[in-house]
């Protein structure tokens, strides 16, 4: 007897199995009855002629409640009334626990659930194929992510996510009671990870939680996601950022699209593998392009959603699904980032995809009477990041970096329609369970 792990690997000729699943659905025709049993990869007839199985047998799987976690034991017969080509005829099985009834929602029903109740029984959204499959890719993705760092010398690291201090400005700060002191959840790596290029680890990047009290709305904003950054030293100049960006960005759709080629057909989703490099656009050339579609923008403010889209829409009318905004004003961007002297701008960039920012980078201020001096321009108190400060006093090597969110991504690679729908328990504004 063969325990079978994955219904997709059963074969006509395998003899006696046991299959372990979900009851998915049960029809009963009074003669004949069968159980479509679905585990992770796929779904599995077994079949059940009355006569022929043990009445005991036959009342446990005609009754079950669907959903229901059950284990099948049965021989596989050759079946041309099958997709598969065969079936399982039971001997035995077992009720491992059984479904309530009703479902909070269902699994396989063709009727449109609202986002809000999917979230609320998300145990049960995700046993929909096309709903574990983004949760598949989104793992290929990691590992792809991974492995295009280790391949360019970059070394994985952790750092804290309880802070005595904020980096991405304090409007999106979570405070926490830190034993009676005032702490803050990480809203990025950002100031460990500078601090790391003088150790010289010269090359670091990290898969981990960012946290942003972003009291807003959207289909793009979560307070909880998982950021992928990366720093690297001894650089001449941002676009040595933006090229690893873009390779790494290109392993992971090419290898999505290698690897992940079973989700993405049970999506029914392709994914379009934009050539290297990447067009890279000004902020003023945005700015133009923005303004021309009609929006009214003053100098040196951020594009927002709405210029971004519709920088989206003008660069794939050009073909261009990926692209680098660079030279942001320096009034724009965190006191980390180096200005560019003589003008308002800054060595900084972000990266679009089609018309949404998944990332964020540049080159960073090194020399620490350039970094203070920065830091008060924007009314931070230095005193609060001595810390950090204290790593360039000593040798700091010229670094820049970047940060993606991992989920803005996704849902651009899938093109999926709200940034939810690329995390497991998402949390947003007025959502904090499950
Ligand atoms: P930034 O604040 O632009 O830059 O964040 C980097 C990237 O993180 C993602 N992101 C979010 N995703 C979902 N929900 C949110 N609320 C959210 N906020 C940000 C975006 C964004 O592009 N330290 C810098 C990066 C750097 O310079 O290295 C930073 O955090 O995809």
């Amino acid at each position: 007897m063969t325990l079978i792990r994955n219904t997709k690997s059963i074969k006509a000729e395998d003899g006696i199995v046991t299959v372990n699943g979900w009851a998915q659905d049960i029809r009963n025709l009074g003669g004949i009855s069968f159980l479509t049993l679905r585990d992770r990869f796929g779904t599995v007839q077994v079949t059940m002629p009355k006569k022929k199985i043990e009445p005991g047998l036959f009342e446990m799987l005609t009754t079950l409640s669907r959903e229901s976690a059950v284990s099948v034991t049965g021989e596989v017969k050759a079946s041309n009334q099958t997709a598969l080509g065969f079936e399982i005829i039971p001997m035995s099985a077992e009720v491992v626990s059984e479904a309530a009834v009703p479902l909070p929602m269902g699994v396989v029903d063709k009727v449109n659930v609202e986002m809000d109740t999917r979230l609320n029984h998300r145990f049960m959204d995700i046993r929909k194929p096309e709903i574990k499959a983004i949760f598949e890719l989104k793992s290929i993705m990691f590992e792809l992510i991974g492995e295009a760092c280790r391949e360019n010398g970059f070394v994985q690291v952790s750092t804290p996510k309880i802070n005595s201090s904020g980096a991405e400005g304090g409007a999106t700060l979570f405070k926490v009671d830190y034993f009676g002191r005032d702490a803050y959840l990480a809203q990025s790596p950002q100031l460990y990870k500078q601090i790391l290029m003088s150790t010289g680890l010269d090359r670091v990047f990290e898969m981990s939680p960012a946290f942003r009290a972003e009291n807003s709305n959207t289909n793009r904003h979560v307070t909880e996601f998982v950021s992928f950054d990366g720093e690297m030293s001894w650089i001449s100049s941002e676009e040595e950022v933006m090229s690893m960006i873009e390779k790494i960005v290109d392993h992971v759709l090419k290898g999505i699209r290698e690897r992940g080629a079973e989700q993405l057909a049970v999506l029914g989703k392709d994914i379009g593998i934009p050539a290297v490099p990447y067009p890279r656009l000004t902020y003023e050339e945005c700015l133009e392009m923005v303004r021309e579609g009609g929006l009214d923008i003053k100098d040196g403010d951020d594009l927002g959603t709405e210029g971004e889209k519709i920088v989206g829409d003008r660069m794939s009318s050009k073909g261009f699904d990926l692209y680098f905004i660079c030279e942001y004003p320096e009034d724009a961007k965190p006191f980390y980032i180096m200005e560019k002297d003589g003008t308002p701008y800054s060595y900084s960039f972000d990266l679009d995809y089609r018309g949404q920012e998944i990332s964020s980078g540049g080159q960073r201020e090194h020399r620490i009477d350039r970094l203070v001096a920065r830091m008060q321009k924007k009314g931070l108190d230095p005193k609060d990041f001595e810390f950090y400060l204290e790593a360039f006093r000593y040798g700091m090597p010229s670094h820049g970096g970047w940060g993606i969110g991992t989920e803005r991504l996704l849902v651009k690679m899938l093109d999926l329609p709200n940034i939810r729908e690329a995390i497991l328990f998402p949390r947003d504004v007025s959502r904090l369970s499950p």
